[in-house]
């Protein structure tokens, strides 16, 4: 997973309007994105609706993506459900697919004590030969610093994908749990702090929409050109903080479309634009680029 660095969409997965699975949309997404230059993809995670589907489709998902990437740039299949024995299900099958990686959210719903969260990652890492990255997200219910470090004990486990804002503690895995433990900035409107305290890469939405602005923050960045890379989060995070108060997805999918490679329409309970509201948003982000 060395390799696997730099600016990783959380790839949206596209639906068509009656929830189908697009096969063909997926396809002309992934070699947008290739296109653009994007360093990996990260599949079937929040941003891709992976909850919403089921381990069959989320399978097919994977397939397809790994089919069309083709060994061109790396993969990470999010392969995180509420049962231990659905995730070795879909991890091992994301394995023989041909990922690079997997991930994994922590069980979520129920609150599971510490044990049986370490055991999950456990019995999933040691399930397939691939690195796991812990994905640490608030909405499955944040797991601390200490308790990431004791999940990088287990073998396999080779890093984090670390959606929380306090990124001090990027700075402390680096320390404490050694500086080859990958660490992946997930709050993509802090893209440019997680690298100034040590993050390898970013992994996140809105790079689906506007992966020119990340690869130049993280260019930037790692030529310390502060400059720039301001210049380039603040107007990401204006489209940023217009999205996020909607179905930012859904917003992603559609304004894809006006850039020549349809993302489609998400799944259910999430909501779609309809044309009337879709030319209204068109209008919005008129304005916010004058
Ligand atoms: C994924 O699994 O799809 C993600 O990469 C999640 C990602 O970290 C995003 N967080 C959520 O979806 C909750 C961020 O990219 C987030 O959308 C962004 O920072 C805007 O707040």
């Amino acid at each position: 997973v060395n390799e696997i660095k730099g600016v990783i969409p959380a790839l949206v997965t596209t639906f068509d309007m009656d929830e189908n699975f697009d096969e063909k949309r997926m396809r002309a997404l992934v070699d947008h994105l290739i296109g653009k230059g994007v360093d990996g993809l990260y599949l079937t995670g929040s941003t891709g609706e992976g909850f919403l589907m089921t381990p069959q489709e989320r399978m097919k998902v994977v397939e397809v993506v790994v089919d069309q990437v083709n060994g061109r740039i790396p993969l990470i299949a999010h392969v995180g459900a509420i049962g231990t024995k659905i995730s070795i299900d879909l991890a091992k099958q994301a394995a023989s697919a041909g990922v690079d990686a997997i991930s994994s959210v922590p069980p979520f719903y129920w609150k599971f004590g510490a044990d049986d969260v370490f055991n999950y990652y456990k019995d999933i890492t040691g399930s397939t030969d691939l690195p796991m990255i812990v994905y640490n997200i608030a909405l499955a219910g944040l797991v601390g610093f200490e308790q990431v470090k004791r999940f990088s004990t287990i073998e396999g486990v080779a890093g984090v994908k670390y959606t929380a804002t306090s990124h001090f503690e990027v700075m402390r895995m680096k320390e404490e749990i050694g500086n080859d433990f990958l660490v992946y900035s997930g709050c993509d409107e802090m893209a440019m702090s997680g690298l100034s305290f040590g993050a390898d890469g970013l992994i996140g939405s809105f790079y689906n929409l506007m992966p020119e602005l990340f690869i130049a923050i993280n260019k930037a960045m790692a030529e310390r050109d502060l400059k720039t890379a301001e210049e380039k989060q603040r107007i990401a995070n204006i489209i940023i903080m217009h999205a996020t108060q909607k179905n930012y997805v859904a917003i992603m999918k559609r304004a894809l479309s006006w850039m020549g490679v349809d993302g489609g329409y998400c799944r259910r309970p999430f909501s779609n634009f309809g044309a009337s509201e879709e030319a209204v948003l068109k209008d919005e982000f008129r304005l916010l680029r004058d």
